[in-house]
């Protein structure tokens, strides 16, 4: 049992200098929790809504509502009150604000407040995070497999390249932190080649290199000539994972990638990817097609689900009602897990496990905007999920998050790394490595 002493939100700001809530939870018993939301950029048409102040100042994000929402609604209901747990004090925002979309409150201030209180039940049982959440949930701890963005696009990268991002996995390291070593090399090596072709021009929203390409595959071949440049073999230990994010670029079927003046129907655009899954060494894509085209998601996940993992994010926000459809209907193979866009950590876990229930790959998932806040990773590894997208190899938004899987390995050790099996269990891996 736990009894609320004080709530109080503020305002601090994300890795892309926007205001954001950050919440301080204090417990009777002296132990306290804190979180701050993050933002995404390339956002679900059906996910939490993130209360923003609107106007001309600030670009209109300002959050003074939201942490008015904290401070002048969901702390006065709180106070005093004893919860047996974090999940007792996740009901009580919901009964705070019940409308799908957290509307009343906002996703913004609802997931700092369950974020901050999770932590606050975990300091109170004296339990690193990511314990608590095993724990409660009976869950097997394990460090889980990183996608890691090198290059980014679509919307993190004024939509330089129309597929969103191109990453990494490294299923074949033996150790989490080998995963971090080999990705350190093709991040560096895929700069460099854009170095030498005169096309180093900074970098994306989180972290990868910007998108300096004439075509959507070109970032691919890059993608391959840099793992090769390290002496990987594209497809052995380190393969592709793609998040397309085509309701970025897609209408009612409609498709239009800017960067090549092409327009598409979904059965072009399958097409197109199913190339690409030909031709690289994919395992893992995400939104292949729009939110609104579920036709479409369930038409590529019956030519590829066999062979590749596809996610749904923008498509199925973490919602366990639309995950639960998607099952039933055939769409997907794997949900992308984001805290902010249902807007509670136990909405978020009830998701995770109906997704697991039905042989899908949960993956627990950053936004585009973030910041020291390392939640996620506790998350991923209280549930055992298996894997963390995080964004890229650089900026401390995102390596904090990837350093705090190395802690938690530390304790955990090495064995806890769930890498080595799933690109041997890929279409990719049953082809080519024998
Ligand atoms: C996504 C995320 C992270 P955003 O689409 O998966 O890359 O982007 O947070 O902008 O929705
Ligand atoms: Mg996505």
């Amino acid at each position: 049992m736990v009894v609320i002493k004080t709530i109080s939100g503020r305002r601090v700001w994300d890795s892309r200098g926007n205001p954001t809530v950050e919440v301080d939870i204090l417990l009777e018993n002296g132990a306290y929790g804190r979180a701050i939301a993050p933002a995404g950029a390339s956002r679900g048409s059906r996910e939490a809504i993130d209360q923003r102040d609107g106007g001309s100042a600030l670009r209109g994000m300002n959050v003074k509502k939201a942490v008015a929402n904290v401070n002048e609604i969901i702390a006065p209901a709180m106070v005093g009150r004893t919860f047996s747990d974090h999940a007792a004090i996740d009901a009580a925002i919901l009964a705070l604000d019940p409308s799908p979309m957290k509307q009343t409150l906002g996703g913004n201030a609802t997931v700092a407040v369950s974020l901050a209180a999770l932590h606050a039940v975990a300091a109170a049982k004296s339990k690193p995070l990511w314990q608590h959440i095993a724990d409660h949930y009976q869950r097997t701890a394990s460090i889980p497999l990183p996608e890691i963005q090198i290059f980014g696009g679509g919307a993190h990268a004024e939509r330089r390249v129309d597929i969103q991002d191109f990453m990494i996995m490294v299923p074949g390291a033996k150790s989490f932190d080998e995963v971090m070593e080999i990705t350190s090399e093709v991040y560096f090596a895929a700069g460099s080649i854009m170095a030498e072709k005169g096309r180093l021009s900074g970098i994306a929203d989180e972290g990868g290199w910007w998108p300096v390409f004439d075509s959507n595959e070109e970032a691919l071949e890059t993608l391959v000539a840099a793992i090769e440049k390290t002496g990987e073999k594209p497809g052995e230990r380190v393969a592709i994972s793609l998040d397309i994010a085509a309701s970025e670029f897609g209408n009612n079927g409609k498709y239009r990638l800017a960067l090549e003046d092409r327009e598409m129907d979904t059965e072009a655009l399958i097409d197109m990817l199913g190339d690409w899954l030909d031709a690289y060494p994919i395992i893992s894509i995400e939104d292949p097609v729009g939110e609104d085209d579920p036709e479409g998601m369930r038409e590529f996940t019956r030519r590829y689900g066999d062979r590749v993992q596809i996610i749904g994010d923008d498509y199925l926000v973490t919602s366990n009602e639309l995950v639960k459809e998607a099952i039933e209907f055939g769409a997907c193979n794997s949900v992308l897990i984001k805290v902010n866009q249902i807007g509670t950590v136990t909405e978020a876990v009830e998701t995770f496990l109906t997704a697991e229930k039905a042989g899908w790959q949960g993956v627990v998932s950053a936004r585009s905007g973030e910041t020291e806040d390392v939640s996620i990773s506790h998350l991923s590894v209280g549930l055992g999920c298996g894997q963390l997208k995080v964004g890229s190899f650089n900026r401390s938004e995102r390596m904090a998050k990837w350093n705090e899987c190395l802690r938690i390995q530390d304790v955990l050790g090495a064995d806890a790394f769930v890498g080595g099996t799933p690109i041997a269990n890929t279409w990719w891996g049953k082809k080519y490595l024998k």
